[in-house]
């Protein structure tokens, strides 16, 4: 059977979506496609399935999720368990939006039922995030396929006008404001993440949220012997290794602390993905990786250093530097540098000089305020998302 979910298609409030993830490795994937599958059905009224093709990969975001179960309604989001490349759902539906994340492959039988159904879907391929120039040449660009009469719009999220701009959903500036005026949302938020009260005003707090990475030693090593103090909020993950042989702690799970000269450690448990924002708002600079966590630190209006996904021959290194020249374009001289220094230093290159880019901190605290701004004239990737597919359904 090849028909919509639902009869009356095209209106908005009945607009029909699938959204295809294929789970390459940790949680990015996924993140960004429950992100925007939540935003198309709370804010945008769509009738949103997600087929994803790791549960348990999921589960870690979103608790609630079962991931024994083929079907199951989370948050208004149907949920598919996306076995086999060939399967897509027990009943073959096509939706009046289709998009497959970051070009996996759609189940062949889909694609050919989408070329069959008499109103064709709008088709989109949503692609990686990168803050580079082309990406606005490309945003939105059709491809026909070779052998439907069918046409995939490539969507490009970005940092600047023209791209897809980047997932914010409505209510996120306002949940920010709500955290940081209050007193009591902040002592509770650390007592439940590390089980004590917040530190002083003079110890800087750092998240660390990254991949394994030869420059932390470095970095620990002169968070410890710094003349100020440091507190380091360490989820679970794959960064914990290096944590517990600095530390001498056989490992650094949930619940661990340690302190060594002007240095303070907690190990936090991996939450819940709406969980997350907050670690970024409690902390003065966040480590922050991949993709969705690179955005989130930004939309949290504080300093950031990105770690970003390697790619094979160095191909990240370009989107590392397209990102630095956005970010930092109204920086002077001295703190753009010492920017670079860490960015570069935390993917790879160089060495990391602390002191010279904590120094800084006050500068790239207002930048992060005004580029947070910035940010936001490429408008919402879920707004911009179900703007251009509402003008192919017409
Ligand atoms: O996990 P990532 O490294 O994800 C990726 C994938 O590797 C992917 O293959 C790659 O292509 C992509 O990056 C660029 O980093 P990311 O994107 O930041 O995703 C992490 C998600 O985990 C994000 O949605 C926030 C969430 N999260 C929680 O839900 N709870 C937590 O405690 C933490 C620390 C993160």
């Amino acid at each position: 059977m090849t028909e919509a979910h639902t009869p009356a298609a095209a209106h908005d409030s009945a607009i029909a979506c699938d959204l295809f993830c294929a789970v390459i490795d940790n949680f990015g994937d996924i993140g960004v496609c429950w992100r925007l599958a939540r935003q198309l059905a709370h804010e945008h009224g769509w009738q949103v399935r997600l087929f994803v093709d790791d549960l348990h990969a999921f589960k870690k975001l979103c608790p609630a999720l079962d991931a024994s179960r083929a079907t199951q309604s989370v948050e208004g989001v149907l949920v598919e368990h996306w076995h086999e490349p060939e399967h897509a759902g027990e009943t073959l539906q096509i939706a009046d939006v289709v998009i497959e994340a970051f070009a996996c492959e759609l189940p062949p039988v889909y694609v050919a039922a989408m070329a069959e159904r008499v109103r064709k879907p709008v088709w989109l391929n949503l692609e990686y995030l990168s803050a580079e120039d082309w990406v606005a040449d490309f945003h939105l660009r059709p491809s026909p396929h070779p052998r439907y009469a069918l046409a995939k719009h490539f969507f490009f999220p970005g940092l600047g006008p023209g791209t897809g701009g980047v997932l914010k959903e409505r209510t996120l500036d306002a949940a920010r404001a709500d955290f940081e005026r209050s007193p009591d949302a902040r002592a509770a938020w650390w007592q439940r993440a590390t089980g004590g009260p917040p530190p002083g005003p003079d110890a800087t707090v750092i998240s660390l949220f990254a991949y394994e990475n030869p420059a932390v030693d470095d970095l620990l090593a002169q968070w410890r012997d710094g003349a100020t103090p440091v507190v380091l909020l360490v989820p679970e993950g794959r960064i914990s290794g290096a944590l517990a042989r600095f530390f001498g702690e056989p490992a650094f799970g949930a619940g661990t602390q340690a302190t060594r000269g002007a240095l303070r450690a907690h190990a936090l448990a991996f939450t819940e993905q709406r969980g997350y924002d907050p670690l970024l708002w409690a902390s003065d600079l966040n480590f922050v990786r991949g993709e969705d966590s690179f955005v989130r630190a930004q939309w949290a209006a504080r300093p950031f250093v990105w770690h970003i996904y390697p790619q094979a021959d160095d191909a990240h290194l370009p989107k590392l530097d397209a990102a630095l020249e956005h970010y930092g374009r109204t920086l002077p001289e001295a703190p753009r540098a010492a920017l670079e220094r860490i960015w570069h230093a935390w993917n790879g290159r160089g060495t990391p000089d602390w002191a010279e880019f904590a120094r800084h901190l006050p500068v790239y605290a207002a930048r992060a305020n005004a580029w947070a701004a910035e940010l936001g004239q490429a408008g919402d990737l879920a707004g911009n998302l179900a703007g251009f597919a509402k003008s192919q359904l017409k």
